[in-house]
C-alpha cells in the first residue's frame, strides 16, 4: 500500500508516493507539461516536473483546506494581512512536510538526476525586505503546521526585492525577474478576481429608505487577481492558503482609441493598472511622494477584504458575525488602511450603522507593530491620501472625531494628549498617522519581543497604552524549525534525532531540550564538532566557488547576515576587524587563532551611508586578505545578494552569530534566532529578542557587550560626545584613522570620510560609545573558542535551549492571547 498523505487506497499517478510512483508522475510531468522527454529535458524542465508532482500530492490536503474555510459556519479562520511574506523555495520544504523526500531521491536517481541540485537550481520569488515579510512566511509554516485555520494575503510582485551584485566593492542593483521561468506552485484563480477603485471623489445622496449615504466614484478601477500558493504543515495533512494579488486593467484595451490608430493610448491604461503590483517597495526608503505604495496598500487590502465578505455570504452567515469567521492580523501599518476600507463595506457598500460596523471591525483586527525608529512609522500627506482615497479620509476623519471625543471625556482640558492621539498629524504638511489608525482599529496590539513591546508601552506608544492598556501585549518572534534546521541542516537534524527522536521538528518547544542530556558527552561533543566543520567546509566551497575567497574551514566562523543599516551596526563589526588586524601587524608573531569574519545583506538602493558601508567592508577584506603578514588566519568575505536560500547554507556554518544592534533599536530580529537553533552562540547587545535568548540559554552561554536601552538614554541625555571616545581609546582612535588615511583606498581620503565624519560628529546609533565593550567581549570570545569542550557545550545548549523561539510557540500566542482560535493538530 503506498504511503503519504495522498490517496492511500489506489496507485494513482498523481497521488502515488512511492519511489517507483514518483518516478512515473516525473516523467509523465516532463512529457505532458513541459514537452520533453530526459534526453530533451533540461535543468527547469527537471524542476517543474518535480515541482508539479509534488504539488499534486499536497492537493487533497489544499483543497481540503478551502472547503474547511468556506464550509464550517463556526469556524474561526486567521486573515494575514502583510505587504510581504518572504516565503524562500517552495521545493525542499514541500518535501520535507509531505516526507517523501527518500523515496523521491530514489526515483530521481534512477532517471540519474539528483534531488538535491533540483532543490537548489530553484529562484525563490523574494516577495520581502527582510524579517518582516520572513516573519509572515514562518507564521504561515506554523499555522499549517499546527492546523490553525489561515489565509495568507499579499501582493503578487512581479518583481520582488532586487538581486544584489557587487562591482569593484559596490552594491549594485538588478530587478529580480523571478517569474520569468513561470512559478509551478501557484494557480490563478480568476473567478475570484475583484475590482478595486482608486481617485475620483465621494457624493451623498438618500436611500430608499430616506437615509443619507455616502457614494464613492472612484477615477479608476484596476483587476485584483488572485494566484494561491499552498502552504502546506509538516506532516502533509493540513494545507492553508496564501492568497497574493496581482494588478491587471479591467479592460484589456480602449477599444475606441486602437480604432481610430492611437495604439500607444489603447494600451496605455493597461499598463498603468499593472503597475500598481509590479514591484516591491525596499524598505529604509523615505516615504514622501510614494503615492503607487499607497495604491498597492491600498489595492491588496480592499480585495482581501472583498473576499473575506464573498466567504461570510457564501456561508450565509450575517455581516454582524464578520469577526467570528476572520480574526484579522496587520502585519505592521501597511495593509492598516483596512479598518477604514472595512467601515466603507460595511456602512456604505451595506448600509450598516456605524457604530455596529465599528464594533464588527475593532474585533476583527488586531495590529501587530515591529519598529522602534520614528522614521520607519508610516505617514500619509492628507492631501496624497484624500487625492487616492478621498471616502477613506473621510471616514478616517469621522473615525479619529468620534476617538477624540472619548478622549477628551477620560481626559478633560487635556489638549495636548488629544493632539498627541490623534489620527492626523496637524504639523505641516498634515499627514494620517497610519499606526494609529491601527491601533485605535483594533482589540489588540503587541511587539515582537518583550523589550519591545515595553519600550511601545513607556515611549512610542506611551500614550494609547495609558489610555487602553488591556489592548497592549506581547508576543515574541519565533522562526520554523522546520525550514530553519530541518531543512537547511539536514546532517544536525539526522544527529539530533538520533538522541531525542524526530518529535522535535514539530514539537520543538516540548522536546528540544531533551538534547541538554548530551551537552558534555564526549562522544556526541566530538559529532557536533564534525557536523559543524562540514557545513562549514560546503559554504567554503560556496565562497571560493563565487568570490575566489578560501574560507578555512578549522577557523571559528563569525558571521553578520541582515539588511545593512546604520542601527544594525556593521559598521561597528568592521572597526573591530580593523582592530584585530592592527593587532596582528603590531605583533606578527604572536598567536591568533584563525577567524573568518562573514558579512551578508542588502542595502537600501537608496540609502548612502549602508552602500557606503559595503563598501569599506570590501575594501577591508581585500587589504586583509591579500597581506601575507595576516597569512590568511584572518579573513572577511562578503557573501552577495544574501536571501533565504543563502541564509539557509549560512547559518548552520556559524560559530558565532553578531546582533549588535544598538540597544532600544531592534524590534526583536529573528535572524539571532536561526543562528542559534543551528548551534552558533550569541555575540549580542541587550537589544530585541536577545534579551530572552540570552535568558534562556544562560548569560555563560551568550556573549554580552554593550549599553543597555536604559543607559543609551541616559549618555544621550547627558551629552553624548563621540569624539572623546576616538581620542581616549587609542586602539579605536587607530581604527579610525585608518579609515580616514586611506588605509583602505590605496590612499584615497575621500571615499570614506562620510562614515568616519558621522561616527566622530553625529554617531546615532553610539558605535563608538560599545566599541571598548565590544573589543573585550570579542577577547572572551577567542578564549572560549580555544577552549574546544566547553564552547562545543554553550553550542549544544543554544540549541537545546531555545525551544521558546520556535514560530510554534509564537502561533500559540496569538491564538491564545489575540485570536481567541484553537489550534486543531499538536
Ligand atoms: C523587522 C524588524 O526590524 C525586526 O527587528 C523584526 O525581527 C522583524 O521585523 C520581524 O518582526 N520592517 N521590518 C521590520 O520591522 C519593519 C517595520
Amino acid at each position: 500500500m503506498p504511503k503519504g498523505p495522498g490517496n492511500k487506497s489506489c496507485h494513482n499517478v498523481r497521488t502515488d508516493c512511492t519511489a517507483p510512483g514518483l518516478r512515473q508522475a516525473v516523467l509523465d510531468n516532463l512529457y505532458y507539461v513541459s514537452g520533453n522527454t530526459p534526453v530533451t529535458a533540461s535543468a527547469q524542465d527537471w524542476y517543474d516536473a518535480v515541482a508539479y508532482c509534488v504539488r499534486d500530492r499536497m492537493l487533497k490536503a489544499w483543497n481540503e483546506g478551502i472547503e474547511r474555510i468556506t464550509k464550517a459556519l463556526d469556524l474561526r479562520a486567521v486573515a494575514y494581512l502583510s505587504a510581504e511574506f518572504l516565503i524562500g523555495p517552495q521545493l525542499g520544504s514541500n518535501v520535507l512536510a509531505l516526507g517523501i523526500a527518500e523515496p523521491l531521491r530514489e526515483a530521481l536517481a534512477t532517471l540519474g538526476q539528483d534531488l538535491d541540485a533540483i532543490v537548489d537550481g530553484e529562484h525563490e520569488p523574494g516577495l520581502g525586505n527582510g524579517g518582516l515579510g520572513r516573519l509572515a512566511a514562518c507564521y504561515m509554516d506554523s499555522m499549517a503546521t499546527l492546523g490553525v485555520p489561515a489565509i495568507g494575503y499579499g501582493i503578487h510582485y512581479e518583481f520582488g526585492m532586487f538581486t544584489q551584485t557587487i562591482r569593484d566593492g559596490w552594491q549594485v542593483e538588478m530587478a529580480d525577474k523571478w517569474l520569468r521561468q513561470g512559478f509551478p506552485w501557484e494557480i490563478v484563480q480568476h473567478e475570484f478576481a475583484v475590482e478595486v477603485g482608486l481617485g475620483g471623489s465621494t457624493e451623498t445622496f438618500l436611500d430608499a429608505g430616506g437615509r443619507l449615504r455616502v457614494r464613492w466614484n472612484p477615477e479608476k478601477r484596476i483587476l485584483a487577481v488572485p494566484h494561491d500558493i499552498p502552504v502546506i504543515g509538516y506532516g502533509g495533512t493540513f494545507c492553508n492558503v496564501l492568497r497574493l494579488w496581482s494588478a491587471e486593467a479591467v479592460d484589456a484595451f480602449d477599444f475606441g482609441s486602437f480604432s481610430s490608430g492611437d495604439y500607444g493610448k489603447a494600451v496605455e491604461e493597461k499598463i498603468l493598472s499593472e503597475t500598481i503590483s509590479k514591484v516591491l517597495y525596499p524598505n529604509d526608503e523615505p516615504y514622501q511622494g510614494k503615492v503607487l505604495r499607497l495604491g498597492q496598500q491600498y489595492f491588496f487590502v480592499s480585495a482581501s477584504l472583498r473576499d473575506m465578505l464573498r466567504v461570510q455570504q457564501m456561508l450565509g452567515k450575517p455581516l454582524d458575525t464578520f469577526h467570528t469567521t476572520f480574526a484579522i492580523q496587520l502585519n505592521d501599518t501597511h495593509p492598516a488602511v483596512a479598518v477604514a476600507e472595512l467601515m466603507r463595506l460595511l456602512v456604505d457598500g451595506h448600509g450598516m450603522e456605524w457604530e455596529r460596523a465599528w464594533a464588527v471591525t475593532t474585533k476583527c483586527f488586531s495590529y501587530t507593530n515591529h519598529t522602534l525608529l520614528p522614521e520607519a512609522l508610516e505617514k500619509w500627506p492628507v492631501e496624497l491620501f484624500g487625492g487616492l482615497l478621498p471616502r477613506h479620509l473621510e471616514i478616517i476623519y469621522e473615525i479619529n472625531r468620534r476617538f477624540l471625543e472619548e478622549v477628551r471625556a477620560a481626559y478633560p482640558g487635556d489638549e495636548g494628549l488629544a493632539a498627541r492621539l490623534s489620527l492626523i498629524d496637524e504639523a505641516s504638511p498634515r499627514s494620517v498617522r497610519m499606526a494609529h489608525l491601527a491601533v485605535v482599529g483594533s482589540h489588540a496590539v503587541n511587539g515582537v519581543a518583550a523589550l519591545h513591546t515595553e519600550l511601545l508601552k513607556t515611549h512610542v506608544m506611551q500614550d494609547f497604552a495609558a489610555l487602553t492598556p488591556q489592548k497592549f501585549c506581547n508576543v515574541t518572534n519565533g522562526v520554523t524549525p522546520r525550514r530553519f534546521l530541518a531543512l537547511c541542516n539536514p546532517r544536525l537534524a539526522a544527529c539530533i534525532t538520533s538522541r531525542i527522536g524526530p518529535a522535535w521538528i514539530n514539537r520543538f518547544e516540548e522536546e528540544i531540550g531533551k538534547l541538554e542530556a548530551f551537552a558534555d558527552d564526549p562522544g556526541f561533543q566530538a559529532q557536533w564538532r564534525g557536523i559543524k566543520r562540514e557545513n562549514k567546509a560546503a559554504l567554503s566551497a560556496l565562497a571560493e566557488k563565487h568570490l575566489g575567497v578560501a574560507l578555512n574551514p578549522d577557523a571559528v566562523f563569525d558571521v553578520q547576515v541582515k539588511r545593512v543599516h546604520e542601527y544594525k551596526r556593521q559598521h561597528l563589526n568592521i572597526l573591530r576587524v580593523i582592530a584585530l588586524y592592527s593587532a596582528i601587524k603590531r605583533d606578527p608573531g604572536a598567536e591568533f587563532s584563525p577567524l573568518a569574519v562573514l558579512f551578508g545583506g542588502k542595502a537600501a538602493p537608496g540609502y548612502f551611508m549602508a552602500k557606503r558601508v559595503i563598501k569599506l567592508i570590501h575594501n577591508v577584506a581585500q587589504v586583509i586578505n591579500g597581506d601575507p603578514d595576516v597569512g590568511g588566519r584572518l579573513t572577511v568575505a562578503y557573501i552577495p545578494n544574501f536571501n533565504v536560500r543563502v541564509g539557509q547554507v549560512v547559518y548552520p556554518a556559524a560559530d558565532i552569530s553578531q546582533q549588535i544592534s544598538l540597544a532600544g533599536k531592534e524590534a526583536s530580529g529573528t535572524g539571532n534566532m536561526k543562528f542559534g537553533i543551528n548551534g552558533a552562540v550569541t555575540m549580542g547587545t541587550l537589544d530585541g529578542a536577545n534579551v530572552e535568548m540570552r535568558q534562556c540559554v544562560g548569560e555563560e552561554n551568550f556573549f554580552l557587550f554593550g549599553l543597555t536601552a536604559p543607559e543609551v538614554v541616559e549618555v544621550k541625555r547627558n551629552g553624548y560626545d563621540p569624539r572623546a571616545y576616538a581620542a581616549t581609546d587609542p586602539v579605536l582612535g587607530q581604527a579610525l584613522d585608518m579609515i580616514a588615511s586611506g588605509a583602505f583606498s590605496a590612499g584615497d581620503r575621500e571615499i570614506f570620510r562620510p562614515i568616519v565624519d558621522n561616527l566622530l560628529y553625529q554617531d546615532e546609533y553610539m558605535v563608538l560609545a560599545d566599541f571598548a565593550s565590544y573589543m573585550h567581549c570579542q577577547a572572551l570570545v577567542m578564549e572560549a573558542c580555544r577552549d574546544t569542550a566547553r564552547f562545543t557545550r554553550m553550542s549544544i545548549l543554544n540549541v537545546a535551549r531555545l525551544g521558546k523561539f520556535s514560530s510554534d510557540r509564537s502561533i500559540r500566542d496569538y491564538c491564545r492571547d489575540i485570536w481567541n482560535i484553537t489550534p486543531e493538530l499538536g
